[in-house]
């Protein structure tokens, strides 16, 4: 039998990976591939350590595309468990989510998923399992999908900051912890090596005088990094990949984890002298992005502008619903009335043997039904009361929100929002987007000991 030019395409890109959906014959521009892969993260004298990565990069590639275009990947899981690729804050289908069981089937081992969607708005963004999440982003299963505005804004350079934090073992190699109960039940798998891109410390070569962007992404499962800059001028330009109405000028920067922050940096210092975006830790500022600066200072420039706005829906909180989350539980405090998991009521002791610790609402883990029922354009806001001894990092699919401020006033559109212990932030958003959307802390030790739910739109 002659083979076709379109059959031996079809057939070659079919014969690793069973289970391909029929019909699905055009091959997309990208592939990425989970797999093991063994990667150099440590410093030199150490081995290399053994990840799932996307196509053995760590992290995995940066995907690149102007807003407007398609998105078109091919998903490979050569892994020897389910996984899925979750495109963190971009307004999607909801079929094109990547949420196991919600949205999508598993991606079985050996088999594939196109994800194929618009490029809606403009900004940093990134993509992860949703799959046995805590294991697969720690061990190294994460990317940065940057969507470009259609004019490029004036900078000189425009860097991606990977900022992450492994827990290895003296060899170098991933720590098998995953269901260390210490973890689920305090501030999460916080690891002992941070690295910037995959590597202990990021360097540049800048000259005093430029303009750059850094796209700051933590794509650590616990890690609160608390950031200075030293020899930088430094603006906020977006948060969550959307754009601030007017940048704002700052010298420190919070990142929770999943959190992106757009920074415009005019390098201050001159040659030679110390430029650097640090880390504090508790015995000291570590620098995780080092600039080394030559030239003498150009005539400043003037102070930068917005960014482009994405098309974001009017919230209205005067036809709002209101619906409250208090989480609880955790060291400390523990859940003393118990919870309700899959359908049973549970004391602690009982949530414990099942690793459950946390609870929204006196309910641990996924519900039959949803947090919130929205109607679709309904507005929604969920005053977040944090009732445990730790913070939180909670994150919406599907949908950005805003924060509503105390005196009414709204904050900036974000997709990941920090509530600290014994804090009420409240949010609100418009259902815009028809589907279910996880709503979950993006700890991953603590959303898989609990806390997660779900917004139903219809
Ligand atoms: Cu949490």
């Amino acid at each position: 039998m002659p083979l076709t030019r379109r059959r031996l395409l079809a057939g070659s890109a079919a014969i690793p990976f069973l289970g391909t959906v029929p019909g699905q014959a055009a091959t997309p521009a990208e592939i990425l591939t989970a797999q093991a892969a063994l990667v150099q993260i440590a410093p030199p004298e150490y081995p290399k350590t053994g990840v799932w990565a996307y196509d053995d990069q760590v992290p995995g590639r940066t995907l690149r595309y102007r807003q407007g275009d398609m998105v078109d990947v091919r998903l490979m899981n050569g892994l020897d468990q389910p996984t899925t690729v979750h495109w963190h804050g971009l307004r999607l289908p909801n079929a094109m989510d990547g949420v196991p069981g919600m949205t999508q089937p598993p991606v079985a081992a050996g088999s594939s998923f196109d994800y194929r969607f618009e490029a809606r708005d403009a900004g940093t963004f990134w993509y992860h399992p949703h799959s046995n999440s805590l294991e697969q982003v720690s061990r190294g299963l994460a990317g940065v999908l940057i969507i470009d505005e259609p004019d490029h804004p004036d900078v000189d350079a425009d860097e991606v900051i990977v900022l992450d934090d492994w827990r290895m073992t003296e060899e170098a190699q991933i720590h098998d912890s995953f269901d260390n109960r210490h973890d689920l039940s305090h501030a999460g798998r916080l690891g002992n090596y941070i690295t910037v891109n995959g590597r202990s410390e990021a360097v540049y070569d800048v000259e005093s005088g430029q303009r750059l962007r850094l796209r700051l992404i933590n794509t650590a499962t616990a890690r609160i990094f608390d950031l200075r800059v030293r020899g930088l001028r430094a603006w906020i330009v977006a948060l969550d990949g959307m754009p601030l109405p007017a940048p704002v000028e700052t010298t420190e920067v919070v990142i929770a984890p999943a959190q992106r922050v757009d920074l415009f940096v005019d390098v201050i210092a001159e040659a030679g002298e110390e430029a650097i975006l640090g880390s504090v830790e508790r015995d000291g500022t570590y620098a995780l992005a080092g600039f080394r600066v030559s030239g003498s200072s150009a005539a400043a420039r003037p102070a930068p502008v917005a960014l482009p706005p994405n098309t974001l829906p009017e919230v209205r909180l005067d036809s709002a619903r209101t619906v409250p989350l208090r989480m609880e539980g955790g060291a400390m405090r523990g859940l003393p009335d118990g919870a309700v998991w899959k359908g049973n009521r549970m004391d602690m002791r009982e949530l414990a043997m099942m690793d459950q610790f946390w609870a929204f609402n006196g309910m641990a883990g996924m519900t039959d039904e949803p947090l919130v029922d929205a109607g679709l354009g309904e507005t929604v806001r969920i005053p977040i009361t944090n009732d445990t001894a730790f913070p939180h990092a909670m994150h919406l699919h599907g949908m950005h929100f805003r924060e509503v401020r105390a005196d009414g006033t709204f904050g900036p559109w974000r997709d990941t929002l920090l509530v600290n212990s014994g804090q009420t932030r409240e949010i609100a958003f418009v259902a815009e987007n028809p589907g279910s959307w996880m709503f979950h802390c993006h700890m991953l030790s603590h959303q898989m000991a609990g806390m997660m739910n779900w917004i139903r739109v219809t």
